[in-house]
């Protein structure tokens, strides 16, 4: 299957991140996909391609106008300000900020935006994650064109990015903005599975509402795990969207037995909703040695999923989320696309 890969990756590569109390190497770097490039590159996965570009269509479908606004002017505006760092948010609207709006000051503004404060903003960011979105809209449109499977090797990662909040290492939403593509290319129905090890609370936002996109996640449980306050089962969608969005949440130390009951439920309410295509927003953190999770999926595992996966018999497109740390996420995420090769069943 084909890769999609922008060099402009290298444009986000943040100093700092705040972690337990102190401002440490950022987890999220350019390193873990150059890691996932030798291992994919390494078991023959060679058809690499550059992004197609677009303009702000599809995204201002799923994201706020004055949020994209805010993403490409914020750095000049931090520097403006006087400030000589990489941007962090401090304050931040909460529970009874009744008349919270975006404010003109761009400290204020940083907050406003932003739903965790780990996500240092940096010069680049913006080009980064436009270059992301653009790997994600190519894979959506290579599925348009007849491909049955793509490989989005987005960075930054997506799924955290909400109608108009940024944070843990995400600023668009390149799994939704895809969904959405394949819908302006004419699917009717398209499925959005994420198997991060993090609920993907941002694709949730941008869906929620929505019948035509149904989101799946299966992750660590709220009450345990970042980003804490999205995750419940009980978020089942809203309005027209009520009955298109399904959570997995599941406990410290969950193995492949768990987890694949999980997943066949998950694939099973993707199948009966008759999706045309699928997202399948990949996150390899639910490795067991990945340094900021708790799952304990073992580099096989990943094989597997991919197989039931492809099982669904659909068009899939991956869209790269998390995964940390160690060299073995190059070959789960290897793995993933092996097993989506195979035949499914
Ligand atoms: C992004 B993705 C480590 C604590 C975790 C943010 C996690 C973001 C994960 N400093 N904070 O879903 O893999
Ligand atoms: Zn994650």
């Amino acid at each position: 299957m084909r890769v999609i890969y922008s060099e402009d990756h290298k444009l986000r590569d943040a100093k700092t991140e705040l972690h337990g109390g102190e401002l440490v190497k950022p987890f999220e770097g350019p390193f873990r996909v150059e890691w996932i490039r030798a291992a994919l590159k390494e078991k023959g996965f060679d058809d690499e391609v550059a992004p197609r570009r677009y303009d702000l269509t599809v995204p201002l479908k799923l994201h706020d106008a004055g949020y994209l606004q805010f993403l490409e002017t914020v750095w000049e505006r931090w520097l403006s300000a006087g400030f000589t760092t990489e941007a962090i948010p401090i304050s931040l609207p909460v529970r009874r900020s009744y008349y919270a709006r975006p404010p003109h000051n761009i400290d204020g503004l940083l907050g406003y935006y932003a739903n965790s404060v780990e996500t240092s903003i940096t010069e680049g960011t913006y080009e980064a994650a436009i270059a992301a979105k653009d790997c994600a809209m190519t894979g959506a449109d290579y599925l348009g064109e007849g491909h049955r499977l793509a490989f989005a090797l987005c960075r930054p990662p997506g799924h955290h990015a909400g109608i108009d909040l940024f944070g843990g290492y995400c600023f668009l939403n390149n799994a939704a903005i895809a969904a959405q593509r394949m819908l302006d290319n004419g699917a009717r129905k398209v499925a959005i599975l994420d198997v991060d090890f993090h609920h993907g609370n941002g694709t949730q936002d941008v869906t929620y509402e929505r019948d035509d996109i149904f989101f799946a996640s299966l992750h660590g449980e709220p009450d345990d795990a970042f980003p804490y306050f999205w995750g419940h089962r009980e978020e089942t969608g809203k309005g027209r969207g009520e009955g298109y969005n399904a959570n997995f949440p599941m406990p410290r130390n969950t193995a492949w037995p768990a987890y694949s009951e999980a997943l066949e439920a998950a694939l099973k309410r993707i199948a009966a909703f008759g999706a045309e295509a699928l997202v399948l927003s990949l996150g390899v953190d639910t490795f067991e040695k990945d340094p900021i999770s708790f799952f304990r999926l073992k580099t096989p595992d990943f094989r597997t999923m991919g197989a039931r996966v492809a099982g669904l018999g659909i068009p899939v497109l991956t869209v790269m989320e998390g995964g940390y740390g160690v060299h073995e996420i190059g070959d789960n995420v290897a793995n993933v696309l092996i097993g989506l090769e195979e035949d499914g069943a």
